[in-house]
């Protein structure tokens, strides 16, 4: 199908040194022409020129490239504008451009031409969304081992060696008993079984890749006047959060999305655990536990000066970390655990870097194996596993089942990288067998 012409600021809105304005598509080449007054420049080489518009009067001095189709983003023939990130000049430059009768591209549509063009599989174009999006380190990261092919990899190697499970499969249902060796169908069946391995094995991983895309959860419990409040503040670095002397200060759950060495964490402060004498603290405590079970991670504060720290707190609370606070006061007792002073400063350090152990732990993949990333990813790998179980389960004397499920989990594994070609199957099963019939 043959693409219009699109165009779109590709860099942010706003004022900025430079604005990168990108075109792609057939009239990308005479666009330049139009609004430079002279020839296109050759391909990937960058040249300074005046832009002007349809009445002639100047828009800005730009750096122009030209990009020939298929060796470009889209696989399309495009133009790149470097003009001053300057409101009005974009504006100039974007109604010239419509003025040419081109037109505004849609949200992502680029990269859906690169994808169309087969310059990118899907995942890489997720990776990336995942890369513009990437706020910390580690998100950062992963988007750009996604990127760099490694979902694809994995998730072509077994549509590979179920395209070539299945060739044999079909070959079951082809030809008769005497043209085929015995085992075939042990051997498909050992095939199926390793693939199944592998996808519930890449599955079960707790969910990391998509946790580090949305970031993780943590929830910060404990009795009133632990400090919980000053703690939030304290790893937020702002104030987040009210601190006082009254016990009961915090009502409601308050959130803060920070960045926690590298991971990306929304961090929620609490109400303080305790027998709540009126209703509005005690819809707050029953937020608190309620947040404290949904959460990724659970850190329980205790004020180690208390006489009974652990007053309040429900007997069976989860806490994936304990904290001991206000050290710089006596304590009445010796307390297990990481301890510290939110007033002096003392042990935070050392408790930022046990959470950030447990965050990581919680994140990151244990061995280098790719992680899954998405939701559309793992929903896919369900239904190849499930089409897959169900291949097993096919009787012997039913090939035609199991061949059928097999289409299906190839088609499910397909939708993943955006590749659906039952023909590779056809072409598979012609070249494994040299069928000279
Ligand atoms: N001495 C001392 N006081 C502290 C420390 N950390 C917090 N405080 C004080 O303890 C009081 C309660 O602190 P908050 O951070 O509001 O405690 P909270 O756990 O959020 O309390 P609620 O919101 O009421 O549940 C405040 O007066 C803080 O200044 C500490 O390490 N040492
Ligand atoms: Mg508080």
């Amino acid at each position: 199908m043959a693409h219009d012409t699109i165009y779109a600021l590709s860099t942010a809105a706003g004022r900025a040194g430079v604005a990168v304005v990108r075109v792609s598509g057939p009239e990308a080449a005479h666009t330049i022409a139009a609004l430079t007054g002279k020839a296109t420049p050759a391909p990937r080489n960058a040249v300074l020129r005046r832009l002007r518009d349809a009445s002639g009067a100047a828009i800005d001095e730009a750096l122009v490239l030209f990009f020939r189709a298929p060796s470009s983003f889209t696989g399309e023939d495009v133009a790149e504008f470097h003009i001053h990130g300057g409101r009005a000049i974009v504006e100039a430059l974007l109604a010239a451009l419509a003025g040419l009768g081109l037109r505004p591209a849609d949200a992502g549509e680029f990269t859906r031409r690169a994808v169309e063009a087969g310059k990118l599989d899907l995942t890489r174009a997720e990776a990336i969304a995942d890369l513009v999006d990437a706020g910390t380190e580690a998100q950062r990261r992963q988007a750009l081992r996604q990127y760099d092919g490694a979902l694809a990899d994995l998730y072509e190697r077994w549509r590979a060696d179920l395209i070539r499970a299945g060739a044999w499969s079909e070959a079951i249902l082809d030809f008769s008993d005497e043209e085929l060796p015995a085992e075939t169908l042990t051997q498909v069946h050992v095939a199926i079984r390793g693939i199944v391995r592998e996808i519930q094995h890449h599955m079960n991983d707790g969910g990391r890749g998509e946790l580090l895309r949305d970031g993780l959860t943590l929830t910060v419990i404990g009795p009133p006047n632990a400090g919980k409040s000053s703690l939030v503040n304290a790893l937020a670095r702002r104030d987040v959060a009210i601190v006082a002397e009254t016990a009961g200060t915090t009502r409601d759950v308050i959130e803060v999305r920070m960045d926690l060495g590298g991971y990306p964490v929304t961090l929620a402060d609490t109400a303080g655990l305790r027998q709540a004498v009126e209703a509005v603290e005690a819809e707050g405590v029953r937020r608190a536990l309620a947040r404290a079970d949904a959460a990724d991670l659970v850190l329980l504060l205790l004020d180690g000066s208390a006489e009974a720290p652990m007053e309040g707190v429900p007997a069976g609370t989860r806490a994936d970390l304990t904290v001991w606070n206000k050290s710089d006061l006596p304590w009445p007792a010796k307390r297990r655990g990481l301890a510290i002073s939110l007033k002096s400063g003392a042990g935070l350090d050392a408790m930022i870097a046990a959470l950030t152990a447990k965050v990581r732990e919680r994140l990151e993949s244990p061995d280098e194996a790719p992680v899954l990333t998405r939701k559309r990813h793992r929903h896919a790998l369900e239904e190849a596993v499930r089409a897959l179980d169900s291949a097993l389960a096919a009787p012997p004397d039913c090939p035609e089942l199991l061949a059928e499920d097999l289409r299906l989990a190839l088609r499910a594994l397909g939708r993943i990288t955006g590749r659906v070609d039952i023909e590779e199957l056809l072409d598979v099963v012609f070249r494994d067998f040299c069928i000279g019939k």
